[in-house]
């Protein structure tokens, strides 16, 4: 870790101390984080957010996209904005951004806190951002979740001892963040801290059972219907170690499900003995025109599929990756199995 305040590079600029400070004293703040949020990015911005107004913050919540079902049961009675309803982020002298470092997932803020960077921090556990977002930044790319990050951020700002000692209002949305980031921990970036950390959530009176119901076994209706249509059509390379579930844009029409009903389709993919990799592709519009959206989970012994987005302009983790392409589903598809084939998945 860093303390050079003008780093070039996507790396923490402060401590967790710092940050704090930063935080209490930030008059009006403002908690963001990327677009279609998850249980991550909406379990930090919360836990952050009511974490600060126990230190005296007036602290607002704003987000954008496609939200998950489960929103107004996890917020509750803590006030927040929705731009795609046509709120605007409220006025802030900080802003603080959770879960990302990424202009292009931050498209609908970009007004607010564009040229801004001395009044904006990063709050985030990825391998890559743009550091010129924020001057002031706590980033620990091999923390399993932004809610790992933020845990102790929080107990500092709540004035307890540790994680075990929070509020039940900010100990449960950082249970939610830590375990759908870690597929309820099965995924390879569960750590003994991380454990510990879930331990101490638990403690703090956050409901496990109830959270895993919340988010894995609510699903629509709709979802399970695109899933048998995605399935019906899965390529499974085994020449080369891949699986390919797509989903196209009549599937969604057809089904009534949404973009963010595909998160998970990963899983029955990678499921499979002797598949590394899995691929996830939907088709979808953007404001810019139709794009296939890539999603990329890798097993264990799996290649990098950070690498693999990057090829598409994209990024995130070794095991969990995603980007966005201007080729046809055809296409898209062709080029990830060159792309594959020549990092030497088996
Ligand atoms: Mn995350």
């Amino acid at each position: 870790m860093t303390h050079a305040a003008e780093s070039a590079v996507y790396e923490s600029t402060v401590s967790p101390g710092d940050m704090a400070t930063w935080l209490r004293d930030a008059g009006r703040l403002l908690v963001i984080t990327h677009t279609r949020p998850d249980g991550d990015a909406v379990g930090s911005t919360l836990a952050v957010a009511r974490a600060a107004a126990l230190a005296g913050v007036e602290a607002s919540l704003a987000y954008a996209g496609e939200l998950p079902p489960w929103m107004p049961e996890v917020l509750g009675a803590t006030p927040w904005a929705h731009l795609d309803a046509g709120d605007v982020p409220p006025v802030f002298d900080r802003c603080l951004v959770c879960d990302t470092g990424a202009w292009g997932q931050l498209e609908p803020y970009k007004p607010w806190i564009a040229g801004k960077a001395d009044r904006v921090a990063i709050l985030d556990h990825h391998a890559s951002g743009t550091p010129d977002l924020a001057d002031t930044r706590l980033v620990e790319s091999a923390a399993a979740a932004a809610c790992e990050v933020a845990a102790e951020l929080c107990a500092l700002l709540a004035g307890v001892a540790g994680p075990a000692d929070l509020p039940l209002a900010v100990a449960e949305p950082l249970l939610l963040g830590l375990g759908t980031d870690t597929g309820w921990f099965r995924h390879p970036s569960v750590t003994p801290h991380v454990l510990r950390l879930a331990a101490d959530l638990v403690q703090a009176g956050a409901d496990h059972a109830r959270l895993v119901k919340m988010t894995m076994l609510s699903d629509p209706p709709q979802r399970l219907r695109l899933l048998a249509r995605a399935m019906s059509r899965l390529n499974l390379r085994e020449d080369i170690g891949v699986a390919i579930v797509a989903v196209t844009a009549g599937d969604l029409k057809e089904t009534g499900a949404s973009v963010g009903m595909t998160s998970g389709f990963a899983d029955p993919a990678l499921s499979v003995r002797g598949v590394s990799v899995a691929i996830v592709l939907v088709e979808t519009t953007t404001p810019a025109g139709p794009v296939v959206k890539i999603s990329l989970r890798s097993k264990i012994d799996g290649p990098d599929v950070a690498k693999v987005a990057g090829a598409f302009g994209g990024g995130g983790h070794v095991r969990a990756a995603g980007a966005r392409s201007t080729l046809s589903l055809e296409e898209t598809e062709h080029k990830l199995l060159e792309l594959i084939a020549e990092a030497g998945a088996s």
